[in-house]
């Protein structure tokens, strides 16, 4: 596992392959222990590029035999390399045979087993873990794959494509030869032998076409796969109405794991999942799972065109297909919410998490262009900024070529490189191509810097009125802090859809200066592609309040100046729905940040409280709105806001707020709980979900304003709502608000809710993260973190249960974690050091936590640093874990 050599690949050094494998050929005799890999390639010189030996990577493999076109050759192993100087010029038949050993793969990277079963992870390099090979998603070839296992412990034996033969074998043993006809990188390659059963779909797709649909899992967790099975047919239906995608395999596979790194995984024809990501019951799953299922299964599936027919050159280009499948996937998601509220409500969700999640990392250690220029470990790039914020990036094309032009550059997106490996540059140049005279088209070069600059632009607007002339002048202008290893910025192109209000809050036409009176557009989109223009309105009839960046059309910080007044005018009135939330949570934040740096406790006043209660009251918001624009802003987002981060004082800052609108929205909070029930069956849709998220907003204020003196029935009414509710959403809202209020009747619950659902995994992961997040009061959750550290079903094996512990509490409880005393920090160093003996990507993940310590104020920053250089102290790390904690060091 260890890998001793930590060279920096760099984007420039990119050369084409030496050869292409054409055809490979896979055997397996799969045993736990012991598994025997023959692969047998047809080689090709790549006739471009100068000669030169053959290297073939491969790691924590036992070599047992090399031969060329039947012969056997001489070779050299170095480090991870198997390189034979004397190949013929012509083409060749390579056989090698090897051994891995899957049960001591704990790095779950290769092919290693899990729950009993074989199990593959070959993206980004994982392949050559499993046999010698040219791991490179350039080299694509045609797979034949041959599996031979124990039929009685491995009754499914499955790989991608199409199956061509099964037969029973001597010793218990039986076999599947399998074959994809299409060209695939190895990242694509999977393999699952293991004791499965399937939930099965026949579909016929609008051409006509028949198509079998499969979702695999242990027997017990069939009938967790239904939602699975109609998410994967609603993206099969979305896809190809939407892009003209069809599916081009006779059979579709998708496979449950319970030990997996990250959500899914896209292998043609074959998307191994975790099973948290899969499997959903309305007794085990949160209407939030639902949503997130849904969108991972179309995420995948999406995959499939956007990855896999067209994949990337090289991993510089991760965004090429992790951008645009995430920006396919919300867009699906957006669909099948229907309406134009759940619709917004999507959106402010994808955009919440973009700055939970990637603001920061624009603005800390790791901060890296969407097409970055060089890593150690790849691995460490599945980020952020290359899915979500690609995602936008992605978005901003859609914005500048409008909805129809993006399908027409995606067509020829297809037309020119189906079937072919190739960089973020050849999307662009379709995009563009097809939409000749475009504000894309035109601006292309600079659009581009997207790319090739990491950091989140700051968007400074500024509105001038004349009331004589009756012109409206708005100045943009843009900068981009400095990043690691970038300083000066060049600007951007940044696509700003924005609205104007009249004061009594009515949509203003918008003619730009110079156009015929004609336009009455009430929305329109400005480009500014450099770094300060203005824009002249004309014929404005009062001083208007801007409603900028409507939709989150770019992903930047906007600086509008604007005040409590015009924020109360958008909270009101905007049509825009995003706007109308943005203006909810900045009100907040004003109020947040004020009290931070002052150093003043926080008091809301009347002013907000009554917006907020307006909002809580409205007739006509919908329920999930309201409930995101009454959730206070994130404290690592409200971190971001700060120079110099005191994570307590936010945290106080941010209870403080939290307790005085539950006390003064009391009676306001009860009317609502009351009034939202759901009394139909459950179901997971915008509807029924959106009135859950606002019942156990309230139940979480009631209860907190309970613990606080207030109304003492509501801990008792949460308790019973734990016992009889008959959906996990419900469950889990009632625990989690006697568990953050640190209510007397907590614990109580927490060990019935674990003595309830004690078999089921995924649920108890659940029970361990609700205690790492909780919220914190005198050190109680932190306490509670290390006590659970050590309870029976803990285990860092499994990275959700690590994750479902250890990152609660270190990546999603800053007040928890954030700790004067540094135990928090002590606790971290451990448990990276910890993970990376088992799984150098989740001790990775883990190390990223401290991106952004040089941003805190001491004691903090001292006592991070400090546990930083004692991790990257340690000779024998990862190459995961010691590229992240040198970064942070640089
Ligand atoms: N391509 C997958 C994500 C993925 C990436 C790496 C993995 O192992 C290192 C596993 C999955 C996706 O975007 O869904
Ligand atoms: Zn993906």
């Amino acid at each position: 596992m260890r890998e001793g050599t930590a060279t920096l690949i760099r984007r420039e050094d990119y050369v084409a392959p030496v050869f292409w494998i054409r055809t490979v050929d896979l055997c397996f005799d799969l045993e736990p222990a012991k598994t025997l890999v023959t692969s047998k390639m047809r080689l090709e010189r790549n006739a471009g590029v100068p000669h030169g030996p053959l290297r073939l990577h491969g790691e924590e493999l036992n070599l047992l035999r090399v031969l060329i076109d039947g012969e056997s050759v001489s070779f050299r192993q170095e480090g991870h390399e198997l390189i034979i100087d004397n190949v013929p010029d012509a083409d060749f038949n390579l056989e090698i045979r090897n051994t891995c050993a899957p049960e001591k793969n704990t790095a779950l990277s290769g092919l290693y087993t899990s729950g009993g079963g074989f199990f593959t992870q070959c993206e980004a390099e994982g392949f050559r873990r499993i046999t010698y090979f040219l791991d490179r998603p350039d080299v694509m070839a045609v797979y034949t794959v041959t599996l031979r296992a124990d039929k009685a412990r491995y009754p499914m034996l499955l790989s991608n494509g199409n199956l061509l033969e099964t037969a029973t074998l001597d010793n218990g043993r039986h076999l599947a030869k399998w074959h994809d006809p299409f060209p695939k990188p190895s990242y694509l390659f999977a393999l699952v032998a293991a004791d499965l059963v399937a939930r099965e779909q026949r579909i016929r797709t609008r051409a006509g076409k028949d198509h079998l649909l499969q979702v695999y899992v242990r027997r017990g967790d069939l009938e967790k796969t239904e939602h699975a099975m109609n998410s994967l047919i609603a993206s099969v239906v979305w896809d190809e109405a939407r892009f003209k995608l069809p599916l081009d395999l006779e059979r579709f596979m998708v496979v449950g794991v319970s030990d997996f790194n990250m959500g899914a995984m896209e292998n043609k024809g074959l998307n191994i999942f975790n099973t948290a990501a899969l499997l959903a019951s309305p007794a085990i799953s949160t209407d939030a799972d639902f949503h997130r299922i849904e969108s991972i299964v179309a995420h995948e599936y999406f995959h499939n065109w956007t990855g896999n027919r067209v994949t990337c050159r090289d991993w510089f280009q991760l965004s090429l297909k992790e951008g645009l499948t995430v920006f396919r996937d919300q867009e699906f998601s957006q669909d099948m919410a229907a309406t134009p509220s759940a619709r917004a409500v999507c959106r402010i969700q994808d955009v919440r998490a973009l700055r939970a999640m990637q603001f920061p990392e624009d603005a800390g250690s790791m901060a890296h262009a969407v097409r970055p220029d060089q890593y150690v470990e790849i691995n460490n790039f599945y980020t952020a900024t290359v899915y979500n914020k690609g995602a936008e990036v992605v978005r901003m094309y859609q914005t500048l070529v409008g909805r129809e032009g993006f399908a027409k550059g995606m067509s020829l997106y297809f037309e020119r490189h189906d079937g072919q490996a190739v960089t973020c540059d050849d999307f662009a140049q379709a995009i563009a191509d097809a939409n000749p005279g475009s504000p894309l088209s035109t601006r292309l070069d600079t659009f581009r810097r997207w790319y090739s600059q990491a950091g989140t632009p700051r968007l400074q607007a500024r509105g001038a009125y004349d009331a004589d002339a009756r012109t409206y002048t708005l100045t943009l202008s843009q900068a981009n802090p400095a990043t690691p290893g970038q300083d000066g910025k060049q600007p951007q192109v940044i696509p700003v859809a924005l609205g104007l209000l009249s004061r009594e809050g009515r949509p203003l036409p918008l003619t730009l200066q110079g156009e015929d009176g004609g336009t009455v557009a009430t929305e329109r989109v400005l480009v500014l592609d450099q770094a300060e223009q203005s824009f002249v309105f004309v014929d404005v009839a009062g001083e208007p309040v801007p409603s900028l960046l409507r939709g989150f059309s770019a992903p930047v910080v906007l600086d509008d100046g604007l005040g409590d007044a015009e924020l109360l005018v958008l909270l009101k009135h905007d049509s825009d729905a995003f706007n109308r939330w943005e203006a909810s949570q900045r009100l907040a934040l004003a109020r947040i940040l004020g009290a931070v740096r002052s150093g003043e406790p926080l008091t809301l006043d009347a002013a907000y409280l009554d917006a907020m209660r307006a909002v809580l009251r409205h007739a006509d918001l919908d329920p999930a709105f309201k409930a995101l624009a009454l959730q206070l802003p994130d404290e690592a987002y409200i971190a971001e806001q700060l120079t110099e981060v005191d994570p307590q004082a936010v945290h106080a800052a941010v209870a403080a707020a939290q307790e005085q609108l539950a006390t003064a929205l009391q009676a306001d909070w009860a009317w609502a709980f009351e009034t939202h029930q759901v009394s139909a069956g459950y179901s997971p849709d915008p509807v029924q979900s959106g009135k859950r998220a606002l019942v156990n907003l309230s139940l979480a204020m009631l209860v907190l304003n309970a613990t606080r003196g207030g109304d003492g029935v509501w801990p008792g009414r949460a308790y019973q709502r734990i016992k009889d509710a008959t959906n996990m959403t419900d469950r889990l809202g009632a625990l989690s608000a006697l568990v953050n209020a640190h209510a007397e009747l907590a614990d109580s619950a927490l060990a019935r809710f674990h003595a309830q659902f004690k078999g089921e995994a995924l649920v108890i992961d659940k029970w361990f993260a609700m205690q790492g997040r909780a919220a914190e009061q005198d050190g109680k959750t932190f306490a509670r973190v290390k006590q659970l550290m050590k309870h029976a079903d803990f285990t860092l094996k499994n990275p959700n249960r690590a994750r479902s512990l250890i990152f609660s509490l270190c990546m999603f409880n800053p007040a928890a974690f954030h700790r004067a005393d540094a135990a928090g920090y002590v606790f971290w160093a451990e448990q990276v050091l910890a993970l990376d003996a088992i799984n150098p990507q989740v001790a990775g993940r883990l190390a990223r936590v401290m991106d952004r310590w040089t941003a805190l104020a001491e004691p903090y920053r001292g006592a991070a640093r400090e546990a930083i250089v004692r991790v990257a102290a340690k000779p024998d790390l990862s190459n995961d874990v010691r590229e992240i904690v040198e970064r942070a060091l640089a």
